[in-house]
Parts: structure tokens; C-alpha cells; sequence
């Protein structure tokens, strides 16, 4: 985790820390969250498949069912509380938060997004938390993608950003509510993933 990465500018309120996470050192813990917390494609409310496979570590994790999005203490699959949020995971939360400026970040929920090629995240809002006042830490691994942001309503003019691997979005200020979403992913390699892409995403939820 480099200190040394100079924050860039998305939007006002976005920030992109470029090449600040380390794959090989979070994926020892990805892959013991995954052992407990296996990977699922969950069904949105309208009854829809999410094409991105999720899973979740932190004291709540985000889910989604036919009844609708939300953040639960328990894995619905195991009944049992989902994995802890390993150190590692929430010093770099803290960290990237900090340098982009929003200050100190104590996430308790860490959503993780397995794409494989052809996997996409449509415009959507982060608004399950119970406070906006805290910004979302999106970590990216694996292969790139293409994430973009269209600001307080749904479709019309989008920015957009790639992602690569180890770069680090801090998501919050006047932003903290914008649509924003992940393009369909296109195929690629990675030495250690091969063709997937990963995301952490680190929120303050209750
Ligand atoms: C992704 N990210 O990068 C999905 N949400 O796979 C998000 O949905 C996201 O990157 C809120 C803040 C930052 C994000
Ligand atoms: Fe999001």
C-alpha cells in the first residue's frame, strides 16, 4: 500500500488513487472470506440473476433478494455471521480515505464483486447505508474495467474512468449519491487472477 500515490480528480467528490492496493497481499484474505462466505450471483428484486458474483466480509453485509436490498449481520446461505473484516482490509480503507482528504474511515461492511468477462454493474446509487456523511472505498483487482459516473440522475452525459488493477476510488462528498456503474467486461489476463476482475467495496453501513 503506497502512501506516495497523489489522489486525481474524477468528479468533485471522486477521487482515484492509482496503483494504491497490493493484489497479492488481499487476496490471501479474499480467498479465506471465500471459504466461508462462498460466491453467489443474487437475484434482484424484479427477479432478475446479477451477472457480478458477490460475497461479503464486515460486521453486515450488503444482500439482495426478491424482498428488495439491504444490509444484514448474517450470510442469508449459512445463517451465520459473515467472515470479519480482516486489519488489512480496513487500514487500507482507512488509508486511501485519508489520502484523498474525507479524513479518518472505520468501515464495517466490505461487499466483494467478482466480474468475469461479460459481467456489468448497471447505473445504480449507493443508498442502503444509514448515513451518507461517510465515503465508499472501491478497490479494484485483477483485470481492468470501465466505471462510470452520470452524477444525480440516471442515464444522460456519464464520465468515465478505467480501472486497473490495485487502483483505489474513494466515492463520497457531493458524489456520495451519484449513479454510477460498471461496463460490461471485456476479456483479458491477469498474472494471478487470469480473466476476472475483482472489487471491494468499503462502506460505513450502520
Ligand atoms: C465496481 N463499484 O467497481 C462497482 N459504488 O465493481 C461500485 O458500485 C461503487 O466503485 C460506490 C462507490 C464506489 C464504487
Ligand atoms: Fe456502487
Amino acid at each position: 500500500m503506497s502512501l506516495l500515490t497523489e489522489p486525481t480528480c474524477v468528479v468533485p467528490g471522486v477521487w482515484l488513487l492509482h496503483g494504491f492496493a497490493s493484489s497479492a497481499a488481499l487476496w490471501s484474505e479474499m480467498e479465506q472470506i471465500i471459504a466461508k462466505a462462498p460466491l453467489r450471483h443474487m437475484q434482484t428484486q424484479r427477479g432478475f440473476t446479477m451477472s457480478v458474483a458477490m460475497t461479503n466480509c464486515g460486521s453486515v453485509g450488503w444482500t439482495s433478494d426478491r424482498r428488495g436490498y439491504r444490509y444484514s449481520p448474517t450470510d442469508p446461505i449459512s445463517d451465520k455471521p459473515w467472515p470479519a473484516m480482516p486489519a488489512l482490509f480496513s487500514t487500507l480503507a482507512n488509508d486511501a480515505s485519508e489520502q484523498a482528504g474525507f479524513g479518518r474511515f472505520n468501515p464495517d461492511a466490505c461487499l466483494i464483486n467478482q466480474y468475469q468477462p461479460g459481467a456489468q454493474m448497471g447505473a445504480h446509487q449507493d443508498r442502503n447505508e444509514k448515513s451518507f456523511d461517510h465515503p465508499i472505498v472501491s478497490v479494484s483487482l485483477g483485470i481492468p474495467a470501465r466505471f462510470y459516473i452520470q452524477g444525480e440522475t440516471r442515464g444522460g452525459q456519464s464520465q468515465s474512468v478505467d480501472l486497473f488493477d490495485g487502483d483505489v476510488i474513494v466515492f463520497g462528498g457531493v458524489a456520495r449519491q451519484y449513479y454510477h456503474g460498471v461496463r460490461k467486461l471485456k476479456s483479458a489476463s491477469h498474472p494471478l487472477f487470469g480473466s476476472v476482475r475483482w472489487n471491494l467495496t468499503f462502506r460505513v453501513a450502520q
